[in-house]
Order: structure tokens, then C-alpha cells, then sequence
């Protein structure tokens, strides 16, 4: 498929132990020829393909050495881009990558784009779009489960899912075809009451599938928490609890985080972007007022906030304000300090904030944290999707094809609903196999292609 051989630096910048240039294309075997010295033969020719060659690379114009690397040649179809791959491990460090990496583009290749050997992968029929998609996904994964949920997508487990219902929509079309084609011959004729139950399948299937997008999104961006609460209630002791290190500076005096503390744990494999935030409260300190007011700011982006009260202190006023802002927001809320003694019962939180998890706890103690752990999961998986199933929707991209999907089908169930001809519900049924089309690239432009691994690292 490329009609000219790209390279690129395939490992992260910064000093390791190697550093690999990879290379893709035709001519992938020439330009190695030309700058690799064997140590044990003249050319890398006279060794079979796949075997790892120790020797040096030379410049042949000033014919100093680069460096001792080991080299592999594979031929393709069976490689990464299913073109003949060559790649290049030489000391790590930038000094070394760089200088092979500019010796091999003189030899004629060209430097590979965003992307570009997946691209070639994709083009050249090995891995379909959504596989592609989830290299990326595998790459940036920051815990275990968004790991697995991307590998599971690396490996198909979406495009299988998506085939099977574009087969289901394949096989409708078909009995619609024939029926529109060849009204008067004696075949079969569908009826609209199959149609419906035909219809009412694949919605099914699609909105299955859509459900565990909402969990998908979470696993691969991270759940945006924030702490928040009035000062001196715990949110800085809890942050460092739930991280398990000393991150943020806790004392008994109000006002003590003034700026915004952002880290990334994994909750049970769910990443969770998790934000201690200034007490919010009136002041007239300059710097704690505009850590107030940045509190608010990320109070209003948050996913799921984490809301801690003082229970050996009730509800106060400085509350009060803040329960009046959480009624549409996903929250927990936690009566922290309950080993001091308590000014209020959890019965008369929940009657004053209603519709709310509401978990007694104690940070110092660190009494309650695994029943927030759980609740947080819980509220992730949404009760609904288990744990252990492998697909789930993670990319946005997807999530709106899904969704034209299901609009199309939903039309053309309307249509068989109201008897309208074979004719229009054929229009809907085609849209929602095109729309799933998108998914696995089976249809898709190339605009959209390019801006897809426009967002991919360089060398992959
Ligand atoms: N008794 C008791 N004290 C706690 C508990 N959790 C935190 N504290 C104490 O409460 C005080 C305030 O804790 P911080 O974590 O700094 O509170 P904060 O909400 O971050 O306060 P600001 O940053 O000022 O808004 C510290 O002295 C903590 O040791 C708890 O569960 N029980
Ligand atoms: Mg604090």
C-alpha cells in the first residue's frame, strides 16, 4: 500500500536503556543495506528474515561509526504495518535515535506522520479502523481495567460485536431486496409483523452496546472528582488517604489548601482524576478568595463530587449554601469525623440532603474509605454492566455512530409501524448499516480517516 518506505523514532525521548527507529515500506531492506555493518558477514542480505543482527550502523557518506546496535528485518505480510518492517535498536538517549533516524531519511524514506504505520496497517487490511483506533487507547491507558478494556478493543472485541449486527441489518436488507425486486414472483414474501421483530433486534443490540458507553468514556478519560466541602472539614486528609501519601498540606487551621491539587488514582482499575479543592467559605484573604472561587469553577465540571461535612459539627450555613448547588450533580456525601462525638445522625443528613449516598466516616481512623471505594464503583459501572465484560464503547467516535445507528433503525421501525412501502424503510435500514459501517471503517472517508490518526504519537 505506502508507495515509499517511512521511518520514525518508535520509543519515548529521554534517556533509556535503547532506543528503537523503526522503518515500513519496500525499500525498508535497501536502506538498512546501505547503512548496517554485520559483525559476522558482509550484509544483512545473507541473513534470513526476523533474526535479531548484532553490528554497527555507518554513516556511507563520511562512513563514521553511529553506533553498536542490533537490527531486525522483517518481511512482510505478517508485520505491524503487513509491509516489510525493519527496525533499528540502538543505544537509548536522543543523541543516537536522532542521528540514525537522519542517516535512514538520506537513504530516501520519508519521516512517518502522526499514525502512520497503524494507518498502513489499517490500509493494508490487517487490523480494521476501531483496532486501529484502540492502539492509541492501549498506549495512554493509565490503569489495569482501561488496559484490558483496550486491549480487549485492540484484539476485536468491538468489531466483532459491530459485524454481527451489520449482519443482522445484511440479512433484513436482503428480504426487503427481494421483495421490492420481485414483488410478483412466488418467493417468500416478509411480512411487516417480522420486520418489526427483525427491527426490534438489531435496536436492541445497538442500545446494548450504546449502555456501556458511559462506563467506557470513564475508564479511558478518568472520573473528574472533586472534594469539596466548607475548610477544615478533612478534604485534604481524605485526598491523601484515598492516594495513600502525604500530597496535600493538612493542619486544624481553616484555609489551608488554597490552590487546586489534582492527581490520578486507580479506584479498583477505574482511573479517577481526583481534585482537593480550597474550603469554600466568605473570606477576605486574597489568595484564599481566589482559591474559593476556583473550588467553584471545578465544582462545575466535576462527574462526581465528593461532599464532606463536619459530624461532629452538624450543618452550618457554610453547608447549607453548598447543598443548595448539588441537587443536579452525582455526589457523595461523607459525615466525616465520626470519632468525635456526633451533633447529628445520618437519618437527619438524608432528610436534609434527600437522594444522595450519604457514608459516615472517619479519616484518621480510616473507617469508611473501602465503603466509599465501592461506591464509587458502583456508580461507575452504573449497577448495570459487570465488571468482567470486555466491550465497552471508550471512544467518542464510535459512541456517535452508534448513536446514528440507532436514530436510523428507529426510523425505520417507525416506518414498518405505520406500513409505510419497502421502499423508505430500505433508506433507514441502509443508514444504520452505514452508520456501523464507520465504526470498523468499512465505511468512511478520507478526510475523516486522516484527522483519525492525526491523533496518534509519532512512530506509531
Ligand atoms: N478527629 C478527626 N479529625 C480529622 C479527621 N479528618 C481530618 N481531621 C483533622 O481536621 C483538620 C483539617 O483537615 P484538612 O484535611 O486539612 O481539612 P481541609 O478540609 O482540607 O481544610 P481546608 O484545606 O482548610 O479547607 C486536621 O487537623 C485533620 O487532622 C477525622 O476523621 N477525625
Ligand atoms: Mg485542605
Amino acid at each position: 500500500m505506502g508507495e515509499y518506505t517511512i521511518a520514525a523514532i518508535a520509543t519515548a525521548p529521554g534517556e533509556a536503556g535503547i532506543g528503537i527507529v523503526r522503518m515500513s515500506g519496500e525499500d525498508s531492506l535497501e536502506i538498512l543495506d546501505k547503512i548496517f555493518k554485520p559483525t559476522k558477514k558482509n550484509s544483512i542480505k545473507e541473513y534470513p528474515s526476523r533474526r535479531l543482527t548484532h553490528g554497527k550502523i555507518i554513516d556511507p557518506k563520511t562512513e563514521k561509526v553511529i553506533d553498536e546496535v542490533l537490527v531486525t528485518y522483517m518481511k512482510g505480510p505478517y508485520t505491524y504495518t503487513a509491509e516489510d518492517v525493519v527496525e533499528i535498536n540502538c543505544h537509548g538517549g536522543i543523541v543516537s535515535v536522532k542521528n540514525i533516524l537522519e542517516i535512514v531519511l538520506r537513504q530516501g524514506a520519508l519521516m512517518a506522520e502522526k499514525g502512520e504505520f497503524t494507518k498502513r496497517a489499517f490500509l493494508n487490511g490487517r487490523i480494521d479502523l476501531s483496532q486501529a483506533e484502540a492502539v492509541m487507547d492501549v498506549i495512554s491507558a493509565k490503569t489495569d481495567k482501561s488496559f484490558d478494556v483496550a486491549l480487549g478493543q485492540l484484539e476485536g472485541s468491538l468489531s466483532t460485536e459491530v459485524r454481527k449486527i451489520r449482519n443482522d441489518i445484511l440479512e433484513m436488507m436482503a428480504h426487503i431486496t427481494v421483495n421490492i425486486d420481485f414483488p410478483d414472483e412466488d418467493i417468500e414474501e416478509i411480512t411487516y409483523k417480522e420486520l418489526e421483530d427483525f427491527t426490534n433486534r438489531i435496536l436492541k443490540q445497538i442500545s446494548s452496546l450504546l449502555e456501556t458507553a458511559h462506563t467506557g468514556k470513564i475508564l479511558k478519560e478518568g472520573l473528574n472528582t472533586v472534594i469539596i466541602g466548607k475548610p477544615n472539614v478533612g478534604k485534604s486528609s481524605l485526598m491523601n488517604a484515598l492516594l495513600k501519601e502525604s500530597r496535600a498540606i493538612v493542619t486544624d487551621i481553616p484555609g489551608t489548601t488554597r490552590d487546586i491539587i489534582e492527581e490520578l488514582i486507580s479506584i479498583k482499575g477505574i482511573p479517577l482524576k481526583i481534585i482537593d479543592t480550597a474550603g469554600i467559605r466568605d473570606t477576605e484573604d486574597i489568595v484564599e478568595k481566589i482559591g474559593v472561587e476556583k473550588s467553584k469553577e471545578f465544582f462545575n465540571k466535576a462527574d462526581l463530587i465528593i461532599f464532606i461535612l463536619n459530624a461532629a459539627e452538624g450543618i452550618t450555613k457554610e453547608d447549607q449554601e453548598i447543598i443548595e448547588k448539588l441537587h443536579d450533580k452525582q455526589t457523595i456525601i461523607l459525615m466525616n469525623k465520626t470519632d468525635l462525638s456526633m451533633s447529628i445522625t445520618k437519618a437527619e443528613v438524608q432528610a436534609l440532603i434527600p437522594n444522595k449516598t450519604i457514608l459516615p466516616i472517619s479519616v484518621v481512623e480510616g473507617k469508611g474509605l473501602d465503603q466509599l471505594e465501592n461506591t464509587i464503583v458502583d456508580m461507575v459501572y452504573g449497577g448495570k454492566v459487570k465488571q468482567s465484560e470486555a466491550s465497552f464503547v471508550t471512544n467518542v467516535r464510535h459512541k456517535r455512530a452508534l448513536e446514528n445507528a440507532k436514530a436510523s433503525i428507529e426510523d425505520g421501525l417507525a416506518a414498518i409501524q405505520t406500513g409505510l412501502a419497502l421502499d423508505f424503510i430500505e433508506v433507514d435500514v441502509k443508514n444504520c448499516w452505514e452508520a456501523l459501517g464507520e465504526i470498523t471503517g468499512e465505511s468512511i472517508g478520507e478526510d475523516m480517516l486522516d484527522a483519525i490518526f492525526a491523533n496518534f504519537c509519532l512512530g506509531k
